[in-house]
């Protein structure tokens, strides 16, 4: 693998209350690992339930067996398993957000992965107007990047779309929300910029070297290559960054998971393999 090529990553979920959720393979570990290496792909992102799942797999020896890297964890559980978010209105489930994060930060630190703050993000609320919401955000990024400075971690900040936070919708927004920071990069996912950016391809190009990772999935959320998005100037806009991080297909397990994956890889090698 060249390191200056963009690399290519399949999700997996261990979090049975994301059920229907767009993640590509569910189930056994070690299987999904060998159909991702079967298929060609370079790395896998986890989404587990918490710190523990991932300590009770061996992932080093999987990942050396099977010849796949840890592309990211995700952290949605926090949020979907334990309620957890940073802009809660109550300290203590701030505090409690603050810590399940670190935890995570920790392990995939030791896997030599960024870990991914998407929905644990959360929005604004009763006692919690937008301003407050966004301070909140920003102090728990602060706390979570010189956490991953001490450390060597990198952490991803990850504009959603409106009906799911009202933080930041756009790659400008998350620019800015991250701005200074030492070890915070911002996460393009192409199904929330497709509702949100009016012009994608540019989107990136000005977010450039800020973009740290893509969740590479069509207009649909269904592997890309099933949608309506143009990809082309949106991997030369990557191009253009000197972009070599992970497209991870982060899709609906649409028609089926092997499908989604094979379709995924198959508009990896044609879209942003280099010829
Ligand atoms: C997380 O990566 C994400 O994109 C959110 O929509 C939660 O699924
Ligand atoms: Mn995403």
């Amino acid at each position: 693998m060249n390191e200056k090529e963009m690399k290519s990553s399949i999700t997996y979920s261990a979090v049975p209350e994301a059920l229907g959720g767009p993640f590509v393979f569910w189930g056994s570990l070690p299987e999904s690992m060998g159909l991702a290496a079967e298929l060609g792909f370079d790395g896998i992102e986890i989404f587990p339930p918490g710190p523990e799942f991932l300590h009770q797999q061996d992932l080093k020896a999987l990942s050396a067996r099977f010849g796949i890297q840890v592309a990211a964890i995700g952290t949605g559980a926090g949020w979907v398993r334990h309620k957890l978010s940073l802009a809660d209105s109550d300290n203590s489930v701030r505090s409690a957000a603050i810590e399940f994060l670190e935890s995570m930060l920790e392990v995939a630190t030791q896997l030599g992965a960024p870990m991914i703050l998407g929905s644990m993000q959360g929005r604004s609320g009763p006692g919690v107007p937008k301003p407050l919401a966004k301070q909140y955000l920003r102090e728990g990024l602060e706390r979570l990047d010189s956490r991953a400075r001490k450390i060597g971690g990198q952490i991803l900040y990850e504009p959603l779309n409106r009906y799911e936070t009202d933080q930041c919708n756009t790659l400008a927004q998350g620019s800015a929300m991250i701005r200074g920071l030492f070890c915070t990069k911002l996460l393009a996912d192409w199904f929330h910029m497709n509702i949100e950016e009016a012009d994608i391809a540019a989107s990136i190009h000005k977010a450039g070297t800020a973009i740290g990772h893509v969740h590479f999935a069509d207009s649909n959320r269904q592997a890309i290559g099933l949608g309506h998005l143009t990809v082309s100037p949106m991997i030369e806009a990557l191009r253009s960054t000197g972009y070599s991080g992970y497209l991870s297909a982060e899709v609906f397990p649409l028609p089926t998971s092997q499908q989604a994956a094979y379709e995924t890889i198959r508009s990896f090698e044609k879209y942003a393999k280099p010829t």
